[in-house]
C-alpha cells in the first residue's frame, strides 16, 4: 500500500480524497494555486505545495509541476479527483513514465472512451446498446443529410466526437435546422477539443439520464454499484442526483448493470468509472463513459455502503476489490443537491464572492462534502460548485423531506447559492412524480420565483480581536508550512489584511456598482473568461432576465442576463475578447429610450 499520495485537485473533492487516504493510513499531499493559499483543502492535507498562479492552466493543469511536487514530496501515487487532469490520457501516461501510480484507469481506456465515435464503435461491438446513429465521423452537411434520410430520420442530435457532457451538442428537429446544428456542433468541437469531427444520433425527446457506477480491479474483477438518475440538469450541468433511479425496476436494473460491466470490460477498465446512458420507454442506450470518480458518486455510496474512493485507492495499489457483485445491495434512497455559487433566478449566473456566516446541516443520515467555510472567498477562477449536500432515507419520499430539512438548516451567507432553488424544486409535483423536471429548468418565471432572499453582508468577521497568538502560513521554496506566532500583535486588531491577502476583496464589488438612483445600472462580469457571444446591441430595450451575452469559461458557457429591464446605454464588450471578473458588461438605464 502507498504511504503518501498527492491529490491533484482542490475544493470538496480534494478533501474527500484526503479523508479516504487518512482512513487508509496514507499521508496526503495537497497542491494549490496562489489564489488558493487559504483554501480548506490546503489545510486538510499533511503537506502542501504551491503550483503557480491562480488560473488552472498555470497551476492545477501543469503536468510537469505536479510530477515534480510528487517526486519532491515522495508521493508514490496521484489521485486526480474529477475535472482538471482526471481524464487526460497523456497525464496518466506521464505518471506511469515517472514511476508514479495514477489512481484511475489505464491511459488506453481513457483514450478509447475519450473519442465518442470510437467509444460507440467499441460498445456496439461489445453488444452494448448505443443510441441509434453513426459510429463513423460524418464529414459534411450533405453526407449528414443523406445518412439521416436513409437511416436515422428526424429529429437528430449532432454531437462533437471530442465532446461529452453536452459540449458540442446540437439538435435538428427537421432538415431546415440541420446545417446550423451541424456547423454549430463542429465549431464547438473545434473550439473546445480542437476536433471539428461530429457524429449523429437519433434525438430522444424526453429521456432520463441514468448512469451506472462501475468498479474494476487489475485482477479481472468488474462490478457495478447499480444506477443513479441525474435527469435534473441545466445547460448539461447536473444539479440534483439520486440513487436508485425512480424509473428503473428490478429487471431493468439488472439489465443496465450488466451493460455497465460489459462496457467496462470492453475497454480493459480498472478503477471507478461511470457509464452514462439515456433511458426512454424502457430502452437503455449507452451515451458515453466518464473515466473518473464523479461528483455524484456519493449517492451510490449512501445506498450501497461502498466507499468508492477507498476502493479506487486500493485497486490502484494492486489489491483485489474487497467485495463481489452478489455482495452489493441497494438500501433506501439517497439524494444529492449541488450547492453552487449561482443565482438560479438569473439564469444560473455564477455568483462568486465571500461567504459570511457558514454552518452546515447535520443530524441523521446527512452528509456534507464541502470545500467552503466561514469567510471563504468563492473565486471566479474555478468551478462554482462549492459543496454537496447528500442525504439518505428509507425511500424517495422520506429522502425528499429529509433533504428539505437539511437545506433549511444550511446557513450560508454573503453569496447567492442554489439552496433556495433546490428547496423550491423538491417541493414541486414534478419532482414528487419522478419526472425529469425539464420544463421547470427552462421556465424563467418559475426560476425567478426561486430567487434567494436578499444577500446579507458578511458578518463583521474581518475586524478580528487583537490576539496574542496567531496562525500564519509561510512558504519556503514553494512549500507551505503552518506557523504559530505568539505574542506579536502586528498592529493590533487590523492584522487581518496581512493574512487574508487579495482573496477577501470580492464582496466590495456589490457596494461599488450601486448608482445614485435606486438599483445599480451597471452589470459586471461575475467571472473571468472569453466573450463567446453578444446577443444584444447598444440602444436595445431589454426585459429583466433577457440574455445579454455568453461568456465561455472553464469549457462552460455562462449566460449573462439583464439584471433589470431598461435600455442598453453602454455595452463595452466584444465577441472573442477576454473578460475579467468585475469588468463592465452593460449599463442598463431604467427609463425606456426616448423616441
Ligand atoms: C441526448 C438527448 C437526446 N437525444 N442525446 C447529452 C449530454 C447530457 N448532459 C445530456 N445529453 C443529452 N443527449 C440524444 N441522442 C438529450 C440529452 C439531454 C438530457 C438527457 C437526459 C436528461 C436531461 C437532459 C438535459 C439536456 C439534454
Amino acid at each position: 500500500m502507498f504511504s503518501k499520495v498527492l491529490v491533484a485537485n482542490r475544493g470538496e473533492i480534494a478533501i474527500r480524497v484526503m479523508r479516504a487516504l487518512e482512513e487508509l493510513g496514507i499521508a496526503s499531499v495537497a497542491v494549490y494555486s496562489e489564489a488558493d493559499r487559504d483554501a480548506p483543502h490546503v489545510r486538510r492535507a499533511d503537506e502542501a505545495y504551491l503550483l503557480g498562479p491562480g488560473p488552472a492552466a498555470e497551476s492545477y493543469l501543469v503536468v510537469e509541476k505536479i510530477l515534480e511536487v510528487a517526486k519532491q514530496s515522495g508521493a508514490e501515487a496521484i489521485h486526480p479527483g474529477y475535472g482538471f487532469l482526471a481524464e487526460n490520457a497523456p497525464f496518466a501516461r506521464a505518471c506511469e513514465e515517472a514511476g508514479i501510480v495514477f489512481i484511475g484507469p489505464p491511459a488506453d481506456a481513457i483514450d478509447a472512451m475519450g473519442s465518442k465515435t470510437k467509444a460507440r464503435e467499441l460498445m456496439q461491438a461489445a453488444g452494448v446498446p448505443i443510441v441509434p446513429g453513426t459510429t463513423d465521423p460524418v464529414e459534411t452537411v450533405e453526407d449528414a443529410r443523406k445518412i439521416i434520410d436513409d437511416s436515422i430520420g428526424y429529429p437528430v442530435a449532432i454531437k462533437a466526437a471530442g465532446g461529452g457532457g453536452g459540449k458540442g451538442f446540437r439538435v435538428a428537429l427537421s432538415e431546415d435546422e440541420l446545417q446550423d446544428a451541424f456547423e454549430g456542433a463542429a465549431r464547438e468541437g473545434e473550439k473546445f477539443f480542437s476536433d471539428a469531427t461530429v457524429y449523429i444520433e437519433r434525438y430522444l425527446p424526453d429521456p432520463r439520464h441514468v448512469e451506472v457506477q462501475v468498479l474494476a480491479d487489475s485482477h479481472g474483477n468488474v462490478v457495478h454499484l447499480y444506477e443513479r438518475d441525474c435527469s435534473v440538469q441545466r445547460r448539461h450541468q447536473k444539479v440534483i442526483e439520486e440513487a436508485p433511479a425512480p424509473a428503473v425496476d428490478p429487471e431493468l436494473r439488472a439489465r443496465i448493470g450488466k451493460i455497465g460491466t460489459d462496457a467496462a470490460r470492453a475497454v480493459g477498465y480498472r478503477s471507478a468509472g461511470t457509464i452514462e446512458g439515456l433511458l426512454q420507454d424502457g430502452e437503455y442506450y449507452f451515451l458515453e463513459m466518464n473515466t473518473r470518480v464523479q461528483v455524484e458518486h456519493c449517492v451510490t455510496e449512501m445506498v450501497t455502503g461502498v466507499d468508492i474512493v477507498r476502493e479506487q485507492i486500493l485497486v490502484a495499489s494492486g489489491a483485489e476489490l474487497s467485495f463481489a457483485q452478489e455482495d452489493v445491495e441497494i438500501r433506501g434512497h439517497a439524494i444529492e443537491c449541488r450547492i453552487n455559487a449561482e443565482d438560479a433566478s438569473m439564469n444560473f449566473a455564477p455568483a462568486p464572492g465571500q461567504i459570511g456566516a457558514y454552518r452546515e446541516p447535520s443530524g441523521p443520515f446527512v452528509r456534507v462534502d464541502s470545500g467552503a467555510e466561514t469567510g471563504y472567498a468563492v473565486l471566479p477562477l474555478y468551478d462554482p460548485m462549492i459543496a454537496k449536500l447528500i442525504i439518505w432515507d428509507v425511500d424517495r419520499e422520506s429522502s425528499t423531506r429529509r433533504m428539505l430539512r437539511a437545506l433549511s438548516e444550511f446557513e450560508l451567507q454573503g453569496i447567492k447559492t442554489l439552496i433556495p432553488f433546490h428547496a423550491a424544486l423538491l417541493k414541486t409535483d414534478e419532482w414528487a412524480n419522478g419526472e425529469t423536471c425539464r420544463n421547470l429548468m427552462e421556465d424563467r418565471e418559475w426560476l425567478k420565483a426561486t430567487a434567494p432572499e436578499k444577500v446579507e453582508a458578511p458578518a463583521g468577521g474581518d475586524e478580528d480581536e487583537p490576539k496574542v497568538e496567531r496562525d500564519y502560513a509561510v512558504e519556503v521554496s514553494g512549500r507551505k508550512f503552518d506557523v504559530k506566532v505568539i505574542g506579536a500583535a502586528f498592529g493590533g486588531g487590523s492584522a487581518n489584511g496581512a493574512a487574508a491577502g487579495g482573496a477577501r476583496k470580492a464582496p466590495k464589488r456589490a457596494e461599488r456598482k450601486k448608482s445614485a438612483g435606486g438599483g445599480p445600472d451597471q452589470i459586471e462580469s461575475p467571472l473571468q473568461g472569453n466573450m463567446w457571444k453578444v446577443v444584444v446591441k447598444q440602444g436595445d430595450v431589454v426585459e429583466e432576465g433577457q440574455l445579454l451575452c455568453i461568456i465561455e469559461a472553464m469549457k462552460m458557457e455562462n449566460e449573462i442576463t439583464a439584471h433589470k429591464a431598461g435600455t442598453i446605454a453602454a455595452l463595452p464588450i466584444e465577441e472573442g475578447k477576454p473578460i475579467s471578473a468585475g469588468d463592465p458588461i452593460a449599463t442598463i438605464t431604467s427609463a425606456p429610450a426616448e423616441s
